[in-house]
């Protein structure tokens, strides 16, 4: 899964200086904040002046907010306050099957109640915030894209956000079916949704869109205010509404963001990702998708640490936009496939076009993380080159020259790639007078390089081939810290394909080689982009240069470390590139 593993927390930073901004909850600091930021009619950015003021929340310590749940029942059964649920041994053969085909066990997942309750995972001080009054605040679709889901998860989500949801802001759940093949997915659904008395609106794509463009298409089919996508298998928690609206309401270009909390794909436990500290998105250069603290120069320009904070980008999955905004802002790419990527090119659009992304602290929503991802992508398979077509759209269009390079040296493969037209996404930066990639580093996603510093470019890459045999240095997808080996070159990349940087960096992906006992075996690469590694290109010799050794063939599968010898045939490596498309 290409997302796991990927919170970093940043113990090395020092505290930044206290840079307190005014407090967005106190009525002066109200008015000072208009007169930093009016609507300026003279400003170009058309985008601009679609911004507003509007009704804000109000902390009020130890007084229970206006749409906290009053009395919340004590039931008991399985999985209820978000304990786990185990299967039977007679189970476990089915319980494994529903995970292959749907990536959760389905078994443990069709035990618990439609309505369980979650238990209560926000900060406490989450409690004591009114919000705006029903008739202040805009009315919530909710879209749910999905594509072979599960029956249980994806039926449990539909309760779960009429049951946390106030009736008043509930404009309805919009369902868009992207060519699923299941049967539980045809006519029993449908027939199921009418016990919600047209509140639940179900659409069918007539092919397989993808999530993406499927979401556009939710989006258009939606007649709310507010549109809110979450994925198919979610579980709202205690008052996440509220909150999300208001700040759409108090600034109708905030893209508001909810906390998303775990939900185990085999016995779903619900948990707190977070729960002391606050995250927020960013990403690497191969942009894949990271989440880390948030730096102090973000968190001392709000009063209450409960209160919403800013953030460079989102998972992809749940957030809060108001409808119209999402379609002034050109929806989602139409060029992008599938999955992956739309997260960023929504994000960069936004910061750099005019509006902000906000996550939330007292909004949570529950996801069930899958197992791994059980369906194809159709037609257009395989589906890395899909993932990165879509990464390349975003660098293409939305990062500036200098900073593309950054990318091309981490996905070095997909250089050339035809992405197809996107000369639509250059016009509409244009049109919108829209910041600088580097203008979002340096204002935005400024924690970004602390821990994923620019990289150095690539000395050689490709994959490590015997230059007289057809054996491959592999990771044979080893986990970290275990030794790695060779195997019979492929061509594909993937285990095969690394990077050796001119700072002596040999990186497989985002993982860094390292030596491991007598061998070599993946770390988390260092902050610091430089390593022990380097290439002779004549005499084919990999060397560690701390060690003084080089990396040796032995036997069929395995790699060792040994005294350099540029006679062993062995040691005599040719790093080649390839392409995966
Ligand atoms: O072809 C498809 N058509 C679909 O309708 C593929 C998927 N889908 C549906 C699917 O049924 C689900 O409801 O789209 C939704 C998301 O697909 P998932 O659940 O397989 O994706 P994910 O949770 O693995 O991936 C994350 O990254 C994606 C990148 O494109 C999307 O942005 C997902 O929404 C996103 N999920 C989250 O952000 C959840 C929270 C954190 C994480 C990870
Ligand atoms: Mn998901």
């Amino acid at each position: 899964k290409l997302q796991n593993d990927q919170k970093l927390v940043n113990a090395l930073k020092p505290p930044e200086a206290h840079v307190n901004l005014n407090p967005v909850l106190d009525s002066d600091a109200e008015v000072e904040h208009m007169q930093q930021a009016p609507p300026d009619p003279n400003q170009q950015n058309v985008l601009k002046e679609v911004k507003q003021y509007g009704p804000k929340a109000v902390f009020k310590d130890g007084i229970l907010g206006n749409y906290e749940p009053k009395n919340i029942p004590q039931i008991t059964g399985p999985g209820e306050g978000g304990e786990p649920v185990y299967i039977s041994m007679a189970e476990k053969a089915q319980g494994d099957r529903s995970t292959q085909e749907f990536g959760f066990n389905m078994v443990a997942s069709d035990k618990i109640s439609m309505t369980r309750r979650v238990p209560d995972t926000r900060m406490d001080e989450c409690k004591y915030w009114d919000y705006p009054s029903a008739s202040q605040l805009p009315k919530a679709s909710v879209i749910l894209v999905f594509h072979n889901e599960g029956w249980s998860t994806l039926v449990r989500t539909v309760h779960s956000i009429i049951n946390m949801s106030p009736k008043e802001l509930l404009h309805e759940i919009v369902m868009v079916d992207d060519f699923s093949d299941k049967p539980h997915l045809k006519d029993k659904l449908a027939e199921y949704l009418k016990q919600f008395d047209g509140l639940v609106k179900l659409f069918r794509n007539t092919k397989r869109e993808g999530l993406i463009m499927t979401r556009t298409l939710g989006a258009k089919y939606s007649t709310g205010e507010v549109i809110i996508f979450l994925d198919a298998h979610c579980e709202c928690n205690y008052n996440w509404l509220p909150p999300l609206l208001a700040r759409i309401a108090y600034d109708r270009t905030i893209m508001a963001v909810p906390i998303v909390d775990g939900i185990d794909w085999d016995n779903f436990r619900y948990a707190p990702v977070y729960s002391k500290e606050h995250f927020r998105g960013i990403f690497e250069w191969g942009f894949l998708y990271k989440e880390s603290r948030v730096p102090d120069r973000e968190l001392n320009t709000r009063a209450h640490d409960s209160e919403p904070y800013k953030a460079p980008t989102h998972a992809g999955g749940l957030f809060a936009m108001d409808r119209k905004y999402f379609f002034e802002m050109g929806a989602y790419d139409e060029g992008m496939q599938i999955w992956g990527g739309e997260n960023f090119e929504l994000s960069f659009k936004l910061w750099q076009c005019g509006g902000s992304i906000e996550w939330v602290p007292c909004s949570r929503v529950g996801h069930v993380y899958r197992n791994h991802m059980p369906y194809g992508f159709g037609d257009i398979n395989p589906k890395i080159p899909v993932i990165l077509l879509n990464y390349m759209r975003v660098v293409e269009v939305w990062l500036d020259d200098e900073f593309k390079e950054y990318f091309y040296t981490r996905e070095p493969t997909i250089r050339g790639y035809d992405i197809g037209d996107i000369s639509k996404q250059l016009q509409f930066k244009k049109d919108h007078n829209c910041k600088s990639f580097k203008w979002f580093m340096e204002n935005v996603a400024y924690e970004v390089t602390d821990k994923f510093p620019y990289p150095p470019p690539n000395k050689a890459w490709g994959e490590i081939k015997l230059r007289n045999g057809y054996s491959c240095i592999d990771t044979l997808n080893k986990p970290l810290g275990q030794p790695i080996g060779i195997g019979g070159c492929h061509h594909y990349g993937g285990s095969q394909l690394f990077r050796l940087n001119v700072e002596g960096q040999l990186a497989n992906g985002e993982r860094c080689l390292a030596a491991r006992s007598k061998g070599m075996g993946l770390e988390v690469c260092p902050v610091k982009q430089s390593g022990p590694w380097d290439w002779n290109e004549n005499t084919g010799l990999i060397r560690n240069k701390d060690l003084n050794k080089c990396v040796q063939a032995i036997g069929s599968s395995g790699l060792e470390l040994r005294e350099c010898n540029q006679n062993e045939s062995n040691q005599q490596w040719e790093i080649k590139k390839i392409k995966t498309w």
